[in-house]
């Protein structure tokens, strides 16, 4: 398990590359050039610039999170193709620089939704909260017109331009089926992976979050069946998946590490975060630790452990806890505990594999 942490870049996070180089095990930083939109190719002398940033403090670049993918691509419009180009373009950037996975996701319109950025838990910390009614009841369109008067809700693919095409959007996926939007993903996979394999990049998928379709938008990277299906699109071990345990397991039937065991050499990225799940279908995240949410992360490291895993790992979330001022889930204190959880984890199931012969230093 080789730890990472994601870094939204210099003046755009609160977290420093000094304070990263410290947590203990972490070897590089989970990346992206955010104010590119997506569809652009990425430039070489904007990425050698992070590169040389980061590896000043002893950190690499080696996972990219996310090169998006333009909603033209989801859409299967006749335009994709050219955005399609720069998506090849901007892997082969990345092959320069040594890059060696590419986190992406293929959800219509927004990645990923809470209805409170700050819900209390129980100590006093605060954490991403999903009320599943009150998305459920929710007329997007309604909703934009209403969005000064819900500074709460957040999604993060709502970004101003994007907000203003949201009518445009939603109309333009009213025909698009599940099955076309795997289409249109295979179409995508059939292009890019080839050059990803050039490359020596793998491709990992993020699955949606949360699991189901939200506003009526076709939603496909839900379940185990379906992360099967997609490694068989394409059934090339350069088309991966980014294995979110907080994502997956915000619905009961997922069982993260059953699908660890199962797919275990097609996940060269695993997300590691708990939730806590409520009967009528809501979720707030939680710490780390097993016993404080609903997904057994101790099962599911072990499940890594035996597998020999030795791709990237990140804490995904995390609370914001000890009065930390951060990006929404994005904090130092608590993604920091949870890594420590982690490699406790690890490292006893490692010394319990090599037997006496373990040492500290070995
Ligand atoms: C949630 C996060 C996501 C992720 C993107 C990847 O679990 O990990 O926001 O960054 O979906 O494309
Ligand atoms: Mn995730």
């Amino acid at each position: 398990m080789r730890m990472v942490f994601r870094w939204y870049g210099e003046g755009n996070d609160t977290v420093t590359l000094k304070q990263i180089r410290q947590i203990p095990g972490v070897e590089g930083v989970v990346w992206a050039l955010h104010d590119l939109p997506a569809g652009e190719e990425w430039p070489m002398e904007r990425i050698l610039s992070f590169k040389g940033q980061v590896e000043k403090y002893g950190l690499h670049i080696e996972v990219v999170e996310s090169v998006n993918v333009h909603e033209d691509i989801k859409l299967g419009r006749p335009t994709r193709d050219q955005y399609i180009e720069n998506y090849k373009r901007t892997i082969e950037n990345l092959g320069k620089v040594g890059v060696k996975v590419i986190c992406y996701n293929f959800m219509p319109v927004f990645d990923w939704i809470r209805t409170d950025l700050h819900k209390e838990l129980e100590d006093g910390s605060t954490a991403l909260f999903y009320e599943k009614a009150k998305v459920a009841d929710m007329d997007p369109i309604e909703l934009v017109r209403n969005i000064a008067d819900n500074p709460d809700f957040t999604m993060p693919g709502w970004e101003p331009e994007r907000l203003q095409r949201l009518t445009e959007l939603f109309a333009a996926y009213e025909d698009v089926t599940e099955e076309d939007l795997w289409d249109h993903l295979q179409y995508f996979l059939e292009q890019v992976i080839p050059i990803a394999e050039q490359n020596g990049i793998q491709m990992a998928i993020h699955p949606d979050d949360p699991p189901w379709s939200i506003f009526g938008l076709p939603r496909i990277m839900t379940n185990k069946a379906n992360i099967g299906r997609l490694l068989k699109l394409v059934d090339n071990p350069y088309n991966g998946v980014t294995l979110c345990s907080g994502s997956l397991g915000v619905n009961p039937d997922n069982n993260v590490a059953e699908m660890v065991r199962e797919f275990a050499d097609r996940i060269p990225f695993a997300h590691i975060r708990n939730v806590r799940l409520y009967e009528n279908g809501d979720f707030i995240e939680t710490s780390h630790r097993a016993c404080d949410g609903s997904v057994d992360i101790c099962d599911m490291v072990k499940a890594y452990h035996e597998n020999g895993f030795t791709g990237y790992a990140r804490p995904d979330h995390g609370r914001h806890i000890w009065d930390e001022q951060c990006r929404p889930g994005y904090g130092l204190y608590d993604r920091a505990l949870g890594i420590m959880y982690l490699w406790g984890i690890w490292d006893s199931l490692e010394r319990e594999r090599r037997g006496k012969r373990y040492a500290a230093h070995s």
